[in-house]
């Protein structure tokens, strides 16, 4: 019996062009465990991974997106991916609004956003810091150059992940998806990028939609709409879809979670703090 089926998703490398990539579609896998917004979390990344019961040849791993950025560990992160991508090409690692953010400053020569600043003010310095080798002299350190430290293995890596990933029965992205469009009909910048619109919308897109990249409370989406004095570092479950980024990576740190499916049982890792 054959285990894989070859299957073709597009892949948006940027905003203006997008080639298709040929990925494994696990047919005889039995569960799915999906992460999001890592965020140089290796640590809690890690501890969490520990607490699955994962069978990593059968079940998948799913991590949506965001993987580096604002805490201390992205470099290990962005290893421990490839690692685990070369030894289970049936685990999924998507592209989330941070590493659109790192490769536009870096690679993309702000075709984008025009800014290098928005993606090092918003945890890019800490994703340099972590490629930065502890072995340098203070001097060295000091005129060390971003290119000099993160290898083009790490890049090209990220330029690869794909912005969704869909199987039977759910739909994975890192931002969501606009009301009344499919996947490959959104924006590739609205997969990566859109909230409200997204959260706030009961449409039935046909398949559970599993996301990230919403949970803070910086004025990105209003929650007070709920009736919620407070911000939810918890899950958003509601019919059509379910957020799993809990804030790991935020000053107010909370932790890191995992989505078990079909099950719909969650685990959970406190977040070490920053
Ligand atoms: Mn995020």
């Amino acid at each position: 019996m054959a285990l894989w089926t070859e299957h073709h998703i597009i892949v948006y490398l940027n905003d203006i062009s997008h080639y298709r990539l040929k990925v494994n579609r696990c047919i005889i896998c039995n569960m799915i465990f999906a992460i999001s917004d890592v965020h140089g979390c290796y640590d809690e990344l890690m501890a969490l991974y520990k607490q699955l019961p994962i069978n990593p040849k059968k079940d998948q791993l799913i991590i949506l997106g965001d993987h580096i950025d604002r805490g201390p560990k992205s470099k290990q992160v962005v290893n421990q991916l490839i690692k685990w991508k070369a030894k289970y090409p049936h685990w999924q690692f998507l592209y989330g609004n941070h590493e659109d953010l790192m490769l536009d400053a870096l690679v993309y020569g702000g075709r984008i956003y025009n800014s290098f600043d928005l993606w090092y003010q918003q945890g890019g310095r800490e994703t340099f810091f972590s490629y930065v080798p502890k072995s340098l002299t203070r001097y060295e350190k000091s005129i060390v150059q971003i290119k000099d430290v993160i290898p083009v293995e790490h890049l090209e890596f990220l330029m690869t992940l794909p912005r969704y990933y869909e199987t039977e029965d759910y739909i994975f992205v890192h931002g969501g998806l606009k009301p009344g469009l499919k996947p490959e009909e959104n924006d590739p910048q609205d997969l990566i990028w859109v909230r409200d619109e997204f959260i706030d919308s009961d449409y039935d897109w046909g398949k559970k939609v599993i996301f990230g990249h919403s949970a803070d409370g910086r004025g990105n989406y209003n929650w007070k709409r709920f009736g919620m004095k407070y911000i939810p570092f918890e899950p958003i479950i509601r019919d059509n879809k379910i957020g799993i980024d809990t804030a790991c990576c935020y000053p107010s740190s909370k932790k890191l979670t995992c989505l078990q499916l079909p099950d719909e049982k969650f685990y959970f890792e406190k977040s070490r703090g920053l």
